[in-house]
């Protein structure tokens, strides 16, 4: 079975578990993101991602694979919690499962949230950058393999608006104090060496992760609007003084929780 039928088996199979018809936009929670997620309300349901065809477990302690459904304002919104990741040891599709699946199920608008590093001295730990476009420098595509089926898209996805300007704008206008960087993407799981570091900047990249690209690519081809917001957790690696400390990067992500979900609560309605 090819990655777009899964997919739509999946979003039967969540329908019916959720009770939602159709959603409106499916937020991908990053490390961070997930705490703040309880302003948006209370979930009218929350489905195990272990119950639903296609889906592989996370391995990272803190992600449970959920997708939780709440209403915002008229709004049909999925959060997925628990991302997968390429370093756990899984394929291009398998991250891209749950960005397919929410589509499938009606998603028109795709918000992906992470935690990463931040090349900017300026853009300190704590402060949200709205993506304007990224760097793929994991080595794969969700588009490999054979052409897609008939009805879907070519595998030759055209990227040239891949973050959606329209969402940018919008996002402009409701959080002027965001700014915008570019996300260069990584395998990981380690983090860069400092010479990886000034690569990335000398390629034009303000922040450093080891998620988003490949599900990025994914909505896209199947048309759907993407939206990237990145938490910058730490300084990238050679930025500041210090060495580059897992639970530092974890805890600033629960500082800040609090106004990330304000932020997405300010946002999705008008989206
Ligand atoms: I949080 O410095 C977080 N995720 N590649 N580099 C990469 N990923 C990250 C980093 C970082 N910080």
């Amino acid at each position: 079975m090819d990655h777009f039928e899964l997919a739509r088996l999946a979003s039967e199979e969540l329908r019916e578990q959720s009770g939602v018809d159709s959603y409106d936009v499916v937020i991908v929670l990053g490390s961070g993101w997930r705490e703040g997620a309880s302003a948006l309300g209370e979930p009218t349901s929350v489905v195990d991602t272990s119950t639903l065809t296609g889906f592989v477990a996370p391995t990272v302690a803190g992600h449970n694979g959920q997708i939780l459904s709440l209403r915002l304002d008229g709004c049909s919104v999925a959060l997925v919690s628990g991302r997968v990741h390429l370093y756990e040891g899984n394929s291009a599709s398998q991250v891209c499962h749950s960005v397919r699946t929410l589509i499938a199920a009606g998603a028109s608008k795709v918000v992906l949230t992470n935690a990463c590093g931040g090349i900017d001295p300026t853009k300190g730990p704590g402060t949200v950058v709205v993506i304007k476009d990224h760097i793929n420098l994991t080595g794969t595509s969700p588009m490999e393999g054979p052409s897609p089926p008939e009805g879907f898209g070519s595998r030759f996805v055209d990227l040239t608006d891949l973050y959606a300007k329209r969402l940018r704008e919008v996002v402009h206008t409701t959080a002027p104090e965001l700014s915008e960087g570019v996300y260069a993407g990584f395998r990981g799981p380690h983090y860069e060496t400092p010479a990886e570091i000034t690569m990335a900047a000398a390629m034009g990249a303000s922040l450093v992760g080891m998620s988003t690209v490949l599900e990025a690519i994914a909505a896209r081809h199947l048309e759907a609007e993407v939206l990237g917001l990145s938490l910058v957790s730490n300084f990238a690696a050679g930025v500041s003084a210090g060495p580059l400390n897992h639970l530092e990067v974890l805890e600033a992500g629960q500082h800040a929780a609090g106004s990330l979900g304000t932020l997405l609560a300010r946002l999705i309605p008008v989206l």
